[in-house]
């Protein structure tokens, strides 16, 4: 590629972001340190420190109510508590799902000693097409995971509706559904069971956690002894379960965010708005839809990046990286084309070629309550001058 000319003002900007630190895809919500010493205080008078102290129970208490979930279960990641929804429901054999994900979704379930099958996405959602889960089911079929990627609602009703057909499970990875509300109640309150992650990149933090909502009381003690080792009482283990449990520290840090959380989202809809009208004329950088229309969480910025845009996908990314802003390419590759699920027969490119598609051309940009908005304006700024350039 030959040398290139920027505009005046992309130069300028550009210089002063080097001098701030990069521009990352997210960065988490830090309340002030002096808020979080009081929860440090009672952990050091407690000595409790984890299996369930009276943080973490608060924190569930607190959670139910926010998310309108009686019967959820804090984890310590959402892989931990996805691979417990996976025990807790019995799954066997075949899992269908989508090759448009964090990698952590089909790990899961490999981890579960099952198989996944990869359907492919919707253009318009890249979460599981519902009209192609059908013809992926064979008798070993005995489970669904969909993702609401990006918290964008899968096809709830369809996939209900073809699981109750044939009998199987449906076990929603709702890692990035915090806060999304659909048909009238939270998004992650869909399925036999759904998994939150409650990770340092999410809308919600708890630097490390997660949870599993479950339908019913019998189901989230299952679950919660699933994740204490399956122990029922100081002389009895019911079953093989594993050590999910959240920490103490960790559950104050979740109770700390959660009283920010409505100012969190109300800035995160600034900014998705603004992105939207900054980038409505740039010609070949598609925003993708907004998120459920009934209340989304804006956890992520993706943008599809084609013709007649003058970069590729790629060469955006890289670009931008250049000047200081790490915008993601969530997902890509598509977990279908990592070396160990290439030689499932599902995973063939031919079977996919959507999620294939929209891998190559996807571009998740900054987005987090703190990003400024002359950083939010230079990152427009940069893509509008990469687009009129002139080689
Ligand atoms: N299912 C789905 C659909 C998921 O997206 C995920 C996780 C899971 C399941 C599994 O849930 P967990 O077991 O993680 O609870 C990140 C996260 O590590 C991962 O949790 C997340 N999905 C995935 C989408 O993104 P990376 O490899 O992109 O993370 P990293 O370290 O590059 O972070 C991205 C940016 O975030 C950094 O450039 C800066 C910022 N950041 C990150 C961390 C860790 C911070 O500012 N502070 C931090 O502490 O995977």
């Amino acid at each position: 590629m030959n040398a290139v000319t920027f505009p005046k003002t992309i130069v300028n900007s550009s210089a002063s972001s080097v001098d701030e630190g990069p521009l990352y895809v997210t960065r988490p919500d830090m309340p002030p340190l002096e808020e979080f010493l009081p929860y440090l205080e009672r952990i050091w008078q407690s000595k409790t420190l984890t299996n369930g102290g009276t943080l973490h129970q608060e924190l569930e208490k607190e959670l139910s109510a926010y998310l309108g979930a009686p019967y959820l279960s804090l984890f310590n990641n959402g892989t931990i508590a996805l691979v417990t929804a996976l025990k807790a429901l019995r799954i066997s054999g075949e899992v269908i799902t989508t090759p448009f994900s964090f990698v952590a979704t089909a790990h899961s379930i490999v981890w579960s000693d099952l198989t996944p099958v990869f359907v492919d996405i919707d253009p318009d959602t890249f979460n599981i097409d519902p009209d192609k889960i059908e013809e992926a089911i064979t008798p070993n079929t005995s489970a669904i995971m969909p993702v609401h990627c990006y918290g964008n609602p899968c096809a709830v009703k369809a996939i209900e509706e073809v699981a109750g057909k044939h009998g199987l499970r449906v076990i929603y990875d709702a890692a990035h559904t915090f806060g999304v509300r659909h048909d009238g109640r939270s998004l992650a309150c869909n399925g036999d069971l759904s998994v939150l992650s409650f990770h340092a990149t999410k809308v919600f933090t708890t630097f490390e956690g997660g949870a599993i909502i479950s339908r019913d009381a019998v189901m989230k003690q299952r679950i919660d002894r699933l994740k204490n080792f399956g122990i029922a009482d100081e002389v009895t283990v019911e079953m093989v379960g594993l050590n999910g449990k959240m920490s103490e520290i960790h559950a104050a840090f979740g109770l700390l965010q959660l009283q920010r959380i409505d100012e969190n989202l109300r800035r995160r809809q600034e900014i998705d708005r603004h992105y939207r009208e900054l980038l409505a004329e740039v010609k070949g950088i598609r925003c993708s839809f907004g998120g459920s229309k009934q209340g989304p969480n804006f956890g992520y910025f993706p943008v599809v990046v084609e013709t007649p845009y003058r970069l590729s996908r790629d060469e955006l990314y890289a670009k931008l990286r250049e000047h200081g802003v790490i915008a993601r390419r969530y997902f890509y590759p598509v977990i279908s084309n990592m070396s160990m699920y290439r030689a499932l027969p599902s995973a063939r490119p031919g079977n996919l070629p959507v999620a294939n598609e929209i891998a190559e051309k996807i571009l998740c940009l900054p987005i987090y309550p703190a990003l400024a908005e002359r950083d939010q304006l230079r990152i427009v700024e940069l893509i509008r001058g990469f687009a009129t350039w002139r080689y």
